[in-house]
């Protein structure tokens, strides 16, 4: 695949947490940081997405008594998973994996840092009104196709790709350079909705 100046590849929470011994642990997660390191070195644009939340935000289980990690609650925009406290704004959780080269990122995007609104997406929060700015980026830079990779396939990058697809772009997954969690289903769905809104699916292969 050739990369142009209008491809951006867009690197999701590629953070400590979501390593293996992270508190919110994707199976293998680690594991996307060397194929994302190869494929970066291929892009002019790459840009980093960083779960970056407060300790007393509202998608962590502990701040809801009674209530477990993994378990749903009702909030004012919908539906939340309640996960484990995870990407604590400053905590070494919330670092990205010592081995990921941020060396050519040009825009590094904190997401869920209001306390009452998670935000999977790396464009718009779970409300799905309020912006993160990075469409706005996307659109001045004139960035018209993005390439996502990293955690966790069935939420954060999930979420972008469908929100970057709703908004213009061609979206292309790097499937290899993602890991799921997996909860109810949640990888089949995803890939029942990146066929169902046209976001393609690529591996790693195709770059190198
Ligand atoms: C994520 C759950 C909670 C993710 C972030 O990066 O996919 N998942 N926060
Ligand atoms: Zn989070």
């Amino acid at each position: 695949m050739k990369i142009s100046d209008r491809d951006v590849l867009l690197v999701i929470d590629a953070q400590n947490d979501f390593c293996t011994g992270g508190a919110l642990a994707v199976p293998g997660g680690e594991k996307v940081v060397p194929a994302i390191n190869r494929i970066a070195q291929k892009f002019t644009n790459v840009v980093l997405t960083q779960d970056w939340h407060p300790a007393d935000h509202v998608s962590f289980a502990p701040n809801h008594p009674g209530r477990q990690p993994f378990q749903t609650i009702e909030l004012d925009y919908g539906t939340q998973v309640l996960w484990p406290t995870h990407c604590v704004q400053g905590t070494a959780g919330a670092e990205f994996h010592r081995d990921l080269d941020v060396t050519r990122a040009s825009l590094v995007v904190r997401k869920g840092f209001r306390r009452v609104i998670d935000s999977y997406s790396a464009l718009f929060e779970n409300d799905k009104k309020t912006p993160t700015g990075l469409l706005g980026y996307l659109r001045e830079r004139k960035l018209t196709n993005v390439f996502v990779a990293g955690l966790a396939l069935d939420f954060c990058v999930r979420f972008s790709a469908e929100d970057a697809r709703k908004a213009g772009f061609e979206v292309v997954v790097i499937e290899d350079a993602c890991r799921g969690i997996d909860l109810d289903g949640s990888v089949a769905a995803t890939h029942r909705s990146f066929r169902e809104l046209g976001i393609a699916v690529v591996s790693l292969e195709a770059f190198l």
